[in-house]
């Protein structure tokens, strides 16, 4: 022996102290065709052991949702074989509340009868001579191996802009940009209503008579607001109203801090900013178009339009 293999060797022996036995796969993956998961078979000392392999591998110990699956498993990892493999269920956090490590709620069981009984203590699950489920401890006799689920991510991108469909807020539209002025994760490229997160509200601004008959709308001053996002909910019929469903005197008076002087300022304006500048007067009025076609600066009627 060389002084350097001797100083490996112990080095070796050093390290092998204190690393943790290790799980490795054996097989895999194989794809369940009816859930499209990857699954793989692992060598492990024990079910803490296989559970950081699955992570690592980008999954965990298998979660199994039904009598499907759990068949599949058997049949694919187990039958034929004297493997009693682990899978993700366990009550390590709390006895007697079983868990799958991958998070997913418990909405299928096959424990074998009498099982769960925790004898001497036992917070890991396994297949347990056949495909029925048995509690053992963490490491245990005849239980060298573990059966591991990845869901895999879907890179599927349809519109082939860059973002994966399931995280595409238009994954027939492409925009790799995922712009969203309303913020109503609906991208702008495929909202119809870009601008606005309330899609029935746009729908009624645009078709008032489709939506009035409609019993969900309800609009007691008939102004096209529905009740529940109009802030003011009696408006005299026939006057135009904001985005919020106000006249322009029910807006002018909301303010309280407005003096009598700003109050009145305040009917004068324009205030939906809806129409062309005016050189004498700025307020919501109908426009003319003047004798040459042009917008004029008069208003053919001070009613509010
Ligand atoms: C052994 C262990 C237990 C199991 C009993 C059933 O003691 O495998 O986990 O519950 O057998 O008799
Ligand atoms: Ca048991």
């Amino acid at each position: 022996m060389t002084r350097f293999t001797v100083i490996s060797t112990l080095l070796g022996i050093a390290l092998a102290g204190v690393r943790p036995a290790l799980a490795v796969v054996l097989e895999g993956p194989v794809v369940n065709p009816a859930n499209g998961h990857e699954y793989y078979l692992i060598g492990t000392p024990s079910w803490t052991a296989a559970e950081t392999e699955a992570v690592s591998i980008g999954g965990h110990l298998v979660t199994i949702r039904s009598a499907e699956e759990n068949a599949f498993v058997f049949d694919t990892f187990v039958s034929g074989t004297t493997f009693n493999p682990w899978i993700g269920l366990n009550d390590s956090a709390l006895e007697g509340t079983f868990e799958w490590s991958s998070g997913e709620p418990v909405v299928f069981t096959n424990w074998k009868p009498g099982e769960p009984n925790n004898t001497g203590g036992e917070d890991y699950a396994r297949f347990d001579f056949g495909d029925g489920w048995n509690d053992v401890p963490n490491t245990s006799g005849n239980t060298e191996h573990g059966v591991v689920e990845v869901i895999p991510i879907d890179i599927t991108d349809t519109d082939d802009d860059g973002i994966p469909d399931n995280g595409d807020n238009c994954p027939t539209e492409p925009n790799s940009g995922q712009e969203d002025l309303d913020l109503d994760l609906i991208g702008d490229a495929c909202d119809p209503f870009p601008d606005n997160a309330d899609h029935e509200q746009a729908q009624c601004d645009l078709e008032l008579f489709e939506c009035l008959a409609t019993s969900s709308f309800t609009d007691a001053d008939l102004d096209g607001e529905q009740d529940a996002t109009d802030l003011c909910p009696d408006t005299p019929f026939g006057s135009a109203v904001d985005a919020s469903g106000c006249s322009q005197s029910e807006f002018c008076e909301m303010n309280p801090a407005f003096t009598s002087r700003e109050r009145a300022a305040c009917r004068r304006s324009d205030w939906r900013n809806d129409e062309p500048t005016m050189r004498r007067s700025s307020h919501d009025c109908t426009v003319d178009k003047g004798s040459r076609g042009r917008e004029d600066d008069r208003c053919i009627s001070t009613e509010l339009q």
